[in-house]
């Protein structure tokens, strides 16, 4: 049922990187709770392209990557009248209120995180001062309006921690000023791990064969599925040290809907080709339905425009709200009206 009482709803922000192809994780992991949430609460989802650029992009691909990131949100069914859908550069609070968290951040904490971490020893020829200081930007992301929920993967946790510290430490300095969020990570599909190597994270910057692109298409998906890592063993079950076939079951349930039990269940008896296919198909049969559609979203150029300008001057406006708020209270002068 639809909560229309809109003096209780909670706020909702997330956003996704448009960089590199969105993938079943994503899709999985994040987007497609975004739906189910856009019935309860005021959502904001943003296409955050400015943290994209904290590993270098190719210009033309950024900015046509963004457009498609939009069409995919409204293909996956986030309804551009009920939720603010926005790119985060359009509201420059994002980044004037991530300056002034910047002084309020510590080296040490920021030093501790693992995406950090990773993405440094990813790109260890430009750990640049944008990768270290991401959390921060996200932070201000969140903090901008006073959001209560941040539906996440499991990746995104440690940054949501310090988003709270970082918001704690402000309101004890200042008096209360921002909201402390709460991170929203589903039971399932919380974490899909690459298919060549499923001890390490789905990712979209894997251009490989480990990732499943929203746009792939049917063969290209079979093709990835059967060449997936597995273990020597046969039985299609969830155990420990079986990454490969653990993450194929929480792909398969995800896509089903089915709880791991139930994927297990159905598969007793059965082998790991058999299986393979199984996954393989209801992967391709959902993912082309979304592909029709967001092939018919991503043509009306017009409506893409439209809903990103409305979206963004409805964000600008909340934004501004706290960010006069935080000025003022860190002691820049303001002139009166
Ligand atoms: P990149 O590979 O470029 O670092 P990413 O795939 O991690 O990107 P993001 O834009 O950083 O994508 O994340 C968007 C959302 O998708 C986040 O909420 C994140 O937690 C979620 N997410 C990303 N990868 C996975 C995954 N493998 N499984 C589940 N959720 C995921
Ligand atoms: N870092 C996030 C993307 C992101 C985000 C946010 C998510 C940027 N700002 C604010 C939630 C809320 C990621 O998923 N890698």
């Amino acid at each position: 049922m639809e909560n229309t009482n809109t003096e209780q709803r909670k706020t909702i922000f997330s956003g996704i990187q448009p960089s590199g192809n969105i993938t079943i994780g994503n899709y999985l992991g994040a987007l497609r709770n975004w739906v189910k949430l856009q019935y309860e609460y005021d959502c904001l989802y943003c296409i955050v392209d400015m943290h994209s650029i904290t590993v270098r992009q190719n210009p033309a691909e950024l900015r046509r990557r963004s457009l498609e990131v939009l069409a995919l949100y409204l293909a996956v069914g986030i309804d551009p009248e009920k939720n603010i859908i926005f790119l985060q550069s359009h509201v420059p609070a994002h980044a004037e209120l991530a300056w002034v968290l910047n002084c309020y951040t510590m080296f040490g904490e920021l030093s501790r995180m693992t995406q950090f971490k990773d993405k440094a020893a990813k790109h260890p020829e430009n750990v640049n001062a944008g990768l270290f200081t991401y959390p921060v930007l996200m932070a201000a992301d969140i903090l901008l309006y006073q959001a209560d929920l941040v539906p996440v993967g499991q990746d995104q946790k440690q940054h949501i921690e310090l988003t709270r510290d970082i918001a704690e430490r402000f309101n004890g300095i200042y008096g209360e000023t921002f909201k402390i969020p709460e991170p929203y990570i589903p039971k399932e599909g919380t974490k899909i791990m690459s298919l060549t190597e499923p001890t390490k994270k789905m990712s979209k910057s894997d251009t490989g064969g480990g990732s499943i692109s929203m746009l792939d298409d049917r063969d290209t998906i079979v093709r990835k599925i059967k060449r997936a890592v597995t273990d020597s063993g046969s039985e299609v079950k969830y155990a420990e040290g079986k990454d490969g076939i653990n993450n194929l079951l929480t792909i398969y349930a995800g896509f089903t809907r089915k709880t791991i039990a139930e994927a297990e269940k159905e598969f007793e008896g059965k082998g790991y080709g058999d299986f393979k296919l199984a996954v393989a198909e209801v992967v391709a049969d959902e993912l082309g339905r979304i592909q029709a559609e967001f092939n018919r979203r991503l043509a009306d150029k017009e409506q893409l425009n439209a809903i990103l300008k409305n979206g963004s001057e409805r964000a600008a406006y909340l934004a501004r709200k706290t960010l006069s708020k935080v000025y003022r209270k860190v002691g820049f002068y303001i002139l009166e009206k």
